[in-house]
């Protein structure tokens, strides 16, 4: 019922039991008049009350419920849609069905190669440790705008329901710059221990360091997944990653480690040599984003 309605019904009501009430008070000096019957009414009508303000109470939490739900489904879905129109790197809001309802704030980077990418891995400092266990690594720690992992539930929702690109920005502590690009970027379910599915093909100057670790599932130094028979390589190297027996590349490693095994390494680059800055992100591919143009893609 309308707001305003309610309203003048609530005033009748009031007015009648104010009435009646006063009525009632000048009646029973002068008369044994039928009152009970008029307060058997104003009760009803009471009652009545009550109801519609419990049913205008619903009807106003329904319209914020569907407000809410209509504001939460026009938010965009990738970094593509949310930078559209600035262009600029920095924190935007998407929401994924596939995450369900909730909607999570990502960094997306403008800077490299058109634009579009979501930030899921960023080493810049020591400042934030990245030995840590399994649980960490599910839901993901670290600044947005700093040191950051995504966390592999995400990672897995975004990159298991329309096909993603992963792009590897590296730098050495000398200012040489890296990249590595691959085609399609899949990783598994918790079920299937955030298996590395597949990366794709790889474009880059920095060696094809990732590949080897197809087929390969996380470990963490709380979840040994690796093919290392005689110990646990997330231990052994100071990281986390999809280790084999141990790594091509460890970019989870421990940035305060210098030129060692458990540095944040891509041997493809430098063997065991630590680098300055490594950040890993993820973009639709174009047969994704045909995908999404021609149909109604539930992500
Ligand atoms: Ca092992």
């Amino acid at each position: 019922m309308h707001l305003k309605t309610l309203g003048v019904v609530h005033f009748f009501f009031i007015f009648a039991i104010k009435s009646c009430s006063s009525l009632n008070n000048e009646l029973e000096d002068i008369c044994d008049c039928n009152c009970d019957l008029e307060i058997d009414v104003v009760k009803q009508f009471g009652t009545q009350l009550e109801s519609l303000q419990e049913l205008a109470g619903q009807i106003q939490a329904e319209n914020f419920s569907l407000e809410n739900k209509r504001k939460s489904q026009s938010l965009p879905i990738n970094c593509i849609q949310a930078a559209a129109g600035s262009f600029k790197s920095g924190i935007y809001t998407i929401k994924y069905q596939r995450f369900g309802d909730e909607p999570f704030k990502v960094w997306c980077d403008e800077d490299t190669e058109f634009g579009g990418w979501i930030v899921i891995q960023r080493r810049v400092s020591a400042d934030v440790d990245f030995y840590r266990d399994w649980q960490q690594y599910k839901q993901g720690f670290g600044n947005l705008s700093g040191n950051y992992w995504i966390g592999l539930d995400k990672l897995h929702a975004l990159t298991a329901s329309c096909e993603q690109e992963l792009y590897i920005k590296m730098e050495k502590f000398d200012g040489r710059k890296y990249y590595a690009k691959y085609d399609l970027f899949v990783i598994g379910s918790e079920k299937e221990d955030y298996v590395l599915r597949t990366v794709g093909a790889y474009k880059g100057n920095a060696k094809d360091y990732f590949k080897p670790h197809e087929g390969k599932k996380f470990t963490t130094f709380d979840r040994d997944n690796d093919a290392s028979p005689d110990g646990n390589c997330a231990e052994s190297c100071r990281g986390a990653w999809w280790y084999h027996n141990c790594y091509w590349s460890n970019l989870n490693g421990d940035y305060s480690q210098k030129d060692n095994v458990q540095g944040v390494i891509w041997n493809g680059i430098q063997m065991y040599e630590s680098l300055k800055f490594a950040q890993m992100m993820i973009r639709p591919t174009e047969r994704c984003m045909n995908r999404l143009s021609v149909k109604n893609c539930p992500l």
